[in-house]
């Protein structure tokens, strides 16, 4: 169906992945569209990070490949903190190979992302079958990137959302403009303060993702973990983004 100008609230999404109903029930649960991308570099710094904005996230993003440290000591802490503060575990290692390649990824090597992920991040560019690979996690297709810059034009964009709304694992998509009510829609590229980086990254604000986008997620790096407190920042983002989402449903 194509995109309508009125947003459907949360809970009248017809989303079918068990993933995907989840983050809705948390997000109503914890009144929080807030995803944190946790991208620090040692085991010790995400754990606190996940101690201290655990509460507001619906789910927390992660790249384990720049953790210095990593361990499976810290998967199952993680697993722990999640568990009590109830938020997914997110893995954005974007995907973007031939099925074959893309499942030893995912299963295999250093990582083993498919033992303990909720969640994983993917290119649709290697096309549907490519996708299949990820069982039992809910697969994000990355159709519209946020950089300056970005190949993903709207030819791409088309085209990825097609390969997303047919591949059943996929239970949503990374992009900058209104989706498929059928998919869920997560926007990086969220900062209260910040128009964007040195390296090509363009922030915009949530009011502006959760009004103009119609996103369902927020994905907030830096914003958050280089904040002097964690915490309250988090709090900040939390409650930006949910009043923005509520006055979108009017
Ligand atoms: O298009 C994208 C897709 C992703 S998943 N743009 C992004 O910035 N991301 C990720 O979101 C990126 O890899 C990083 O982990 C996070 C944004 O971080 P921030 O510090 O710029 O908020």
């Amino acid at each position: 169906a194509p995109p309508q100008m009125k947003r459907i609230p949360l809970e009248g999404k017809k989303i079918q992945h068990p993933i995907g109903k989840k983050l809705i029930e948390f997000a109503l649960k914890k009144k929080s569209n807030l995803i944190a991308s946790a991208d620090v570099i040692t085991s010790s710094e995400l754990l606190k990070l996940a101690e201290e904005v655990g509460d507001h996230v619906v789910a927390l993003k992660l790249h384990t490949d720049i953790i210095k440290d990593f361990s499976f000591d810290l998967i199952d802490k993680l697993k722990v903190i999640a568990k009590e503060k109830e938020f997914l575990l997110f893995e954005d290692r974007k995907f973007a190979d031939i099925g074959n390649t893309q499942e030893l990824q995912f299963k295999e090597g250093v990582y083993k992302i498919a033992d303990w992920a909720d969640m994983v991040t993917a290119h649709p560019i290697a096309g549907e079958e490519s996708l299949q690979v990820f069982e039992h996690v809910g697969v994000v297709a990355i159709v519209e990137m946020s950089s300056k810059g970005t190949l993903t034009d709207d030819y791409y964009i088309t085209k990825a959302l097609n390969v997303a709304e047919n591949s059943s694992n996929v239970l949503g998509v990374v992009a900058q403009r209104q989706v498929a009510d059928e998919l869920l829609l997560f926007t990086p590229g969220v900062n209260l303060s910040s128009k964007g980086d040195t390296k090509g990254q363009q922030y915009n604000t949530p009011e502006r993702v959760f009004k103009a986008y119609h996103t369902d997620f927020m994905i907030v790096g830096r914003g958050i973990y280089q904040s002097v407190n964690a915490k309250e920042s988090a709090i900040e983002y939390q409650t930006a983004g949910w009043n923005a989402y509520l006055e979108s449903l009017n």
